[in-house]
């Protein structure tokens, strides 16, 4: 199998509303994103929890987090026992006013000394991640990428952007996932390119440094045996000890077909599907083979840009993607389903409820792969008062009774 890969797409395309300074004063006024339909779906007198004090989701600007209900995944302090959502990308803000609590940490280096690899992992000082472009510590977008939007730094807010700390935008997995940057593509000449080895080196750390979901807002068509095997014991061999979840993008640019890893048909991959703000799949979608595949808002999504309080907005499968693995990290996290396995908690809560529950918005009526778009399992994570109102599928609400 030919070894040379290549970087196909960070499936975000930029709107025209270019960037958005947006601190904790709050949004410009005007701000184009409305709430849309999503209120029409879910009560947001009950989801948009006065006491939080975001900016953005005051405004009503974090359709995509009602969406799918995702304050349900939020808690009053942080999880004990946080989901690590590895992020695979092109560099990272990690100082940005709404990651900045929100990363994974090696405590080993946070402990241990500059220059030496407290932990022998092979990497000195990975406190937050890796830069695989260019084996350093330092996770930053490099190049020309420094002047740009950053990708990375978007995703990464989409996933956990912190919750309740009067600034921005607040993410489904704020109090439960926690992000692992790595950055496997630059800005400039062949590091664009997706490199299998390198991206193979990158799946190795972040499935030993227990990562449980991994997240690929990119997809690419030409893999390697290598890079393939490596999907495989992560995503599909059971009783392996690395396995973890593989959220995937599937793009909406009107490719013929999702690409890697969408494309693989292993178990552990739970596939994004875009959906608009007008509750319709993202026109240009492309076909992506059955299975796990959820639906997630890509539309007028806002999110961290640049340091150190830059927002703007986006749309874009990435979205989808981002949004799904804090979505399933805020679930997975909750006491209630903290200790399965990565197979228990796809079987038992995506596959079992997320994917069979009878949302009430459009998607799935035009689309044969898409299995519907997941609520925050509302009604196993909130009170049983607060799951009545918000979760109308008959079984759910039954179960939610006392
Ligand atoms: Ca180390
Ligand atoms: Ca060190
Ligand atoms: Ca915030």
């Amino acid at each position: 199998m030919e070894s040379r890969g290549y970087w196909v797409g960070l499936c975000v395309a930029i709107l025209s509303s270019a960037w958005l300074q947006a601190a904790a004063q709050g949004l410009p006024p005007g701000f184009p994103c409305k709430p849309l339909a999503c209120s029409t779906l879910i009560p947001t007198h009950v989801v948009d929890d006065p006491k939080t004090n975001d900016c953005a989701y005051r405004a009503g600007n974090l359709w995509w987090v009602d969406y799918v209900a995702g304050s349900l995944a939020w808690s009053k302090d942080k999880r004990a026992n946080p989901v690590t959502v590895a992020l695979f990308d092109d560099g990272f803000w990690i100082d940005h006013e709404d990651l900045r609590n929100q990363l994974w940490t090696n405590q080993a280096e946070a402990h241990g000394k500059a220059g030496t690899d407290d932990d022998g992992n092979g990497y000195v000082d990975d406190l937050h991640g890796w830069d695989f472009v260019d084996n350093s510590p330092d996770v930053a977008p490099k190049g020309a990428c420094r002047d740009r939007f950053s990708h990375g730094t978007l995703m990464a807010s989409l996933v956990a952007g912190e919750h309740n700390n009067h600034v921005g935008i607040a993410a489904p997995g704020s109090d439960g996932a926690r992000v692992m940057p790595l950055r496997i593509v630059g800005c400039d000449g062949t590091a664009t390119r997706m490199d299998p080895a390198r991206l193979v080196r990158a799946l190795d750390y972040a499935t030993r440094m227990g990562a449980r979901i991994l997240s690929f807002s990119a997809h690419w068509s030409v893999t390697s045996e290598e890079l393939d095997a490596a999907f495989r014991e992560i995503a599909d061999r059971p009783g392996s000890p690395v396995a973890a979840i593989v959220v995937a993008s599937v793009p909406n640019k009107g490719e013929p077909t999702a690409g890697y890893p969408a494309a693989y048909d292993f178990r552990r991959i739970v596939r994004a599907i875009p959906i608009g703000n007008d509750d319709e799949l993202s026109p240009g979608t492309s076909p992506a083979p059955s299975g796990l595949n959820l639906g997630a808002p890509s539309a007028c999504v806002i999110g961290a840009a640049t340091p150190p309080s830059q927002y703007r907005l986006e749309q874009g499968s990435s979205n989808s993607t981002a949004i799904l693995a804090g979505l399933l990290a805020g679930i997975w996290s909750s006491p209630r389903y903290a200790k399965l396995s990565p197979d228990e908690f796809l079987a038992g809560v995506v596959e079992r409820r997320m994917s069979k529950t009878a949302r009430r918005s459009k998607p799935g009526s035009r689309s044969p792969y898409l299995d519907g778009v997941p609520l925050a399992d509302a009604c196993l994570l909130a009170t049983a008062r607060r799951s009545a109102r918000v979760c109308r599928q008959p079984e759910a609400h039954r179960e939610a009774r006392p």
